[in-house]
């Protein structure tokens, strides 16, 4: 009769034990759940001259009509007065260790959202305005490393494990878009 009474009794006691621990193991978890910091992606490509220079559907209609025709951007370019349109925002980012930081391109066209040591020109010559491609964008998109740094229009990129530090990203095609990332470490203020 005795033990048929402990029995329960330490089974319900375990049975605490391990929601209690389940609980704790949960609150850590959220604690350390790193945040997301977001970037958008942006520009004003007019589709039809972009499409028949780039192929079909290389822009999508999303702008409502603020467009900039495939021309006027390499000119904009050529004259050191790149669109300020084709843009990343924010410029500058200051996150805590472990922050996601997700890069959406809500633009009509593709970028890539690529980490440099320095900024410079991009895998497009005729939008550098003369400054060299910097070695992370050597080679667009035949090149693997840099194909992977790629955000399509509509869709979104996780850049994760950032080092404490400055970051730097650029678009490896309108190498005007550029932002810089402050990742602060843990319990820095
Ligand atoms: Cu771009």
């Amino acid at each position: 009769m005795r033990t048929l009474t402990i029995r329960p009794l330490a089974k319900f006691g375990l049975l605490a034990g391990c929601l209690m621990l389940a609980g704790v193991t949960f609150a850590v978890a959220q604690e350390n759940s790193p945040s997301l910091a977001q970037v958008v992606a942006l520009d004003e490509c007019e589709p039809s001259s972009f499409n028949a220079k780039l192929g079909p559907d290389f822009c999508k209609n999303v702008t409502l009509g603020a467009f900039t025709t495939f021309d006027n951007l390499f000119a904009e370019a050529a004259a050191g007065t790149p669109d300020p349109n084709w843009d990343f925002e924010p410029d500058t980012l200051r996150i805590n260790q472990g922050t996601i930081l997700s890069v959406v391109d809500q633009g009509g066209e593709p970028h890539t959202f690529t980490e440099v040591a320095h900024f410079g020109g991009g895998f497009v010559d005729g939008l550098n305005h003369g400054e060299a491609t910097v070695p992370e964008c050597i080679g667009g998109f035949s090149n693997l490393a840099v194909a992977k740094t790629r955000i399509l229009q509509g869709s979104h990129i996780e850049i994760t494990g950032l080092s404490k530090g400055e970051h730097r990203f650029e678009c490896c095609i309108h190498p005007w878009m550029r932002v810089t990332v402050e990742v602060k470490g843990r319990g820095e203020k």
